[in-house]
């Protein structure tokens, strides 16, 4: 999607703090993190939210986890813990319409999230 914000930080076209890149799912930091250790996990193919995932998706999602405790466990986080949240729609405040996981961690996380 040329419009599309995390299209172009998977093209190069934006510049972003990249951890993890194995041309399918993009790891990078967040530009305004809400903890020590905020990443997001994308798929480089835009799929707008989680409502628009269908069967052919699975294992690329599974894939968006695998990569997150891949790239947790090398910051060494994977054992003090951390959180993985994918927003959905307005009342989730998602802001952004490229399917991302945010991977908090790095300090006590509050629960429930408000
Ligand atoms: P959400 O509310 O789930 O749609 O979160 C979108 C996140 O994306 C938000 O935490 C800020 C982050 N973000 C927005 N624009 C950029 C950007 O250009 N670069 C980076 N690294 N993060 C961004």
């Amino acid at each position: 999607m040329s419009d599309c914000i995390f299209c172009k930080i998977a093209a190069g076209e934006i510049p972003a703090d990249t951890l993890y890149d194995d041309g399918e799912v993009l790891i990078f930091r967040d530009i305004n993190p809400e903890a020590p250790v905020h990443l997001l996990v994308i798929p480089r193919r835009h799929i707008a939210t989680l409502n628009d995932l269908s069967e052919v998706d699975a294992a690329l999602i599974g894939r968006l986890y695998l990569a997150g405790q891949q790239v947790a466990t090398e910051l060494g986080v994977a054992e003090s813990g951390y959180r993985t949240v994918i927003n959905c729609n307005r009342d989730a405040g998602q802001i952004v319409f490229h399917i991302h996981m945010h991977l908090l961690a790095g300090r006590e996380l509050g629960w429930p999230p408000g």
